[in-house]
């Protein structure tokens, strides 16, 4: 068994409150080495159950990736986001964690300056890391990847040169960045998140995809066909179950009805809304699991030395050309249900040609599964 190649990657995510979150779970699956995943913004077994099993579906061994439960609802003020869409005959792995922080911490002293990590949620489980971190390992990891909005932290420039214009003292770049609270990733709990940014953003370099690219990309039901269920469309429709019953106004905003069915908002009542919208997912999350697998798909901005930033504002979204995106996200996707598919067969035909006794481990489960490169 030869060794997995690819940059291990931690991913902190809140699976189960949007589509998005899932799809850059099968991405990563079939672009990095997945050490771990992290769950956040709540419904902590829920996620984790989630997590699993869209592991399993991508064909990941999930005894061999850890999965973490790195928050827990009372740490959110906000509880009306927290919830999880998910089947109720899903269930969290008997080995899942508890402890996000000495999880992450063990992870950053593994794989040391060649981890990166991937927050798609409330960083509530990357701030109690930072906390709990003596030794500094976090201040080593190669990269860490954000779904969200920042800008450059200014200072008033040392010297004390005025601004003719404004007659004040001007404004230098630090190089460091904090969070804005028009991400949703960040507005779940901005104290964490700017605690994350102003610890490490002066060292770790910060890899950060803002929904102004994310908003150029639009997915429709057929590029997600490698989803779940029996149909993508009954996936789609239960993985955002909440955020339509929740936030219908937005539901509406975010997935607007084709031309011809304009007005009748009575279809968003009906479990199958996206056979009238064009639009099933704007893929937030994954984009920022491709920023990793080919950077050349972005035009980031940088800020200071270290951070690359895709998404400044509208009018600079940072994005090429949307149906590379949209190309590959399809294609990753499908071959995650591909190497899932062939793993169950396996598995399965495995399971056929040994029955274990009752009393005795199975085999098939305890087996080291071959390396998949
Ligand atoms: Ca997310």
């Amino acid at each position: 068994m030869t060794a997995d190649t690819r940059e291990p990657v931690l991913i902190i995510t809140d699976i189960g409150r949007d589509i998005d979150d899932t799809i850059a779970l099968m991405v990563a699956s079939q672009t990095c080495h997945i050490v771990g995943v992290v769950t956040c913004g709540g419904a902590g077994q829920k996620r984790a159950a989630s997590a699993a099993h869209f592991l399993k579906y991508a064909g990941l061994d999930v005894s061999k990736v850890p999965i973490c439960i790195g928050d827990t609802d009372a740490e959110y003020s906000d509880t009306s986001a927290l919830g999880c869409s998910m089947d109720p005959s899903w269930a969290a792995p008997e080995t899942v964690r508890e402890d996000p922080d000495a999880f992450i911490i063990e992870l950053a002293e593994k794989y040391k300056s060649s981890l990166v990590i991937i927050c798609i949620g409330p960083m509530v489980p990357l701030a109690k890391a930072v906390k709990a971190d003596k030794n500094g390992a976090l201040w080593k990891v190669r990269s860490i990847g954000l779904q969200g909005n920042v800008q450059e932290v200014m200072v008033e420039s040392p010297d004390g040169e005025v601004d003719e214009e404004t007659g004040k003292v001007k404004l230098v770049g630090t190089g460091k960045i904090e969070p804005l609270a028009e991400a949703f990733n960040f507005r779940q709990h901005m104290q964490d998140a700017s605690f994350v940014l102003d610890r490490l953003s002066g060292f770790v370099p910060f890899q950060v995809v803002s929904k102004n690219a994310a908003y150029k990309v639009s997915l429709q039901l057929d590029d997600v066909s490698f989803l779940g269920a029996d149909s993508a469309g009954e996936a789609v429709s239960e993985q955002t179950t909440l955020f339509r019953t929740n936030n219908r106004e937005k539901f509406m905003q975010v997935f607007p009805l084709r031309a011809k069915y304009e007005g009748q908002v009575e279809l968003y009542d009906a479990d199958d809304w996206y056979k009238y919208t064009d639009h099933v997912c704007t893929p937030y999350d994954p984009l920022v699991v491709l920023s990793y697998h080919d950077s050349s798909m972005f035009d980031f901005t940088q800020i200071g030395t270290l951070h690359l930033y895709a998404g400044v504002d509208p009018e600079n979204s940072g994005v090429r050309k949307a149906s590379t995106f949209i190309k590959a996200i399809a294609d990753l996707g499908t071959k995650a249900k591909e190497t899932g598919d062939a793993a169950a067969a396996k598995a399965a035909s495995a399971g056929e040609a040994a029955p274990a006794p009752a009393e005795a481990p199975a085999p098939a489960e305890e087996a080291p599964a071959p390396a998949e490169e």
